[in-house]
């Protein structure tokens, strides 16, 4: 284990061999070699890189310039090809596309006894006329309904709106629920084993609760070929528990940066009992599995380190279908969030263009 510096996370935890070149604004406030993080050592400002990614530089500006140029003269070609960043065409502000706007609505969970929030972006001509797929896509640990939709960087209105602007994929509908599903109000995250079980119970409130209210709220489109997850880190790790428990429900999947816990394990964090075994990284015999199931993460990823390729080779050992790619030069940031959400929409454009 080695412990590295990066800019705005004064928690800087290298796991495995991936390093994060030190940069030059460092507020580094306490690793030291082989140190184990205490939760009382987490600041607001780590909360906030966990639940949302490490704030790091936007690409450069010379992309947008190239990026216009070539939407302006080129016809985009879709193909099924990973690509490791979001192209910025699809993350620009396109003066003739009109984005949606994220709001907040809430609904009662049975699971956890509680009414609960979640951001929803509806696209900017949203009609009961029309019906929309939906994406539920799970935020990082320390995160809530508002860690996506508060943080511009991530591009995800520029993202979708832009794929659907350029008729590659039907305008869809994103749902950003909370995913700490307790039945306490007090009871808070942290890195400890009873402390992050409520992250485990969201599959309850998900399938039971807030799929449900959003079938009957809004007007989309159901079944697995209309209906999406995804999740960054915290939110990864559930997003791959949740596909492994009901892959019947998504057809289309994308982890990026999952964090330990899946399968017992230990870090500079805590140690993780585990959700699952090992040998059950898998779908059952005979399960209708998701079309796409990505699994990702930058290769310098200072926070979750290896974990995910270690999620890939077991899957891969047990037999279990999905796509594995790594971002290369990526934090755990939204250079790998971008990266991961332009993949699944891109597969999917892909997907539903020749099946
Ligand atoms: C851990 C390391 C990272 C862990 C969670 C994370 C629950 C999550 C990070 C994030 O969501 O950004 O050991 O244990």
């Amino acid at each position: 284990m080695k412990i590295v510096l990066i800019a705005t996370l004064s928690l800087a935890i290298l796991l495995g061999s991936a390093g994060c070149g030190a940069k030059e604004e460092t507020t580094m406030s306490i690793a030291t070699e082989n140190s184990t993080v205490t939760n009382d050592e987490i600041t607001a400002e780590d909360k906030s890189s966990f639940a949302s990614g490490i704030a790091t530089e936007e690409e450069p500006p010379e992309n947008d310039v190239a990026a216009k140029e070539s939407t302006d003269n080129e016809e985009y070609v879709l193909n099924d090809e990973i690509e490791e960043r979001c192209p910025a065409a699809f993350t620009m502000t396109r003066s003739d596309v009109k984005y949606g706007e994220f709001t907040h609505n809430t609904y009662y969970s049975e699971t956890c006894g509680l009414e609960r929030g979640y951001s929803i972006l509806l696209p900017s001509d949203y009609s009961e006329d029309k019906k929309y797929p939906v994406l539920y896509l799970l935020h990082g640990i320390f995160g809530d309904e508002y860690s996506f939709s508060n943080d511009p960087t991530n591009k995800l209105k520029e993202i979708v709106g832009n794929f659907a602007a350029d008729g590659l994929i039907d305008e869809t509908i994103i749902v950003c629920p909370n995913m700490y599903a307790s039945s306490d109000p007090d009871q808070k995250p942290a890195f400890d084993a009873e402390a992050c079980l409520p992250y485990d119970n969201f599959i309850n409130d998900l399938v039971n609760d807030l799929m449900p209210h959003i079938e009957s709220e809004y007007s989309v489109l159901t079944g697995r070929e209309n209906t999406y997850l995804a999740g960054f880190s915290m939110g990864g790790r559930e997003t791959i528990f949740i596909t492994l428990q009901r892959p019947e429900l998504f057809g289309y999947v994308c982890a990026i940066s999952s964090a330990p816990g899946i399968v017992p394990s230990h870090d500079n964090f805590m140690t993780h009992p585990g959700q699952i075994q090992e040998s059950e990284m898998k779908f059952a015999d005979g399960a209708i599995t998701p079309d796409i199931f990505i699994i990702c993460c930058g290769t310098k990823d200072s926070v979750v380190g290896t974990f995910p390729k270690s999620y890939h080779d077991l899957l891969e050992a047990n037999g279990a279908d999905h796509i594995w790619y790594e971002i290369n030069g990526a934090d755990h940031d939204n250079n790998a969030i971008k990266s991961g959400i332009y993949n699944l929409f891109k597969q999917i454009a892909y997907s539903k263009k020749h099946n």
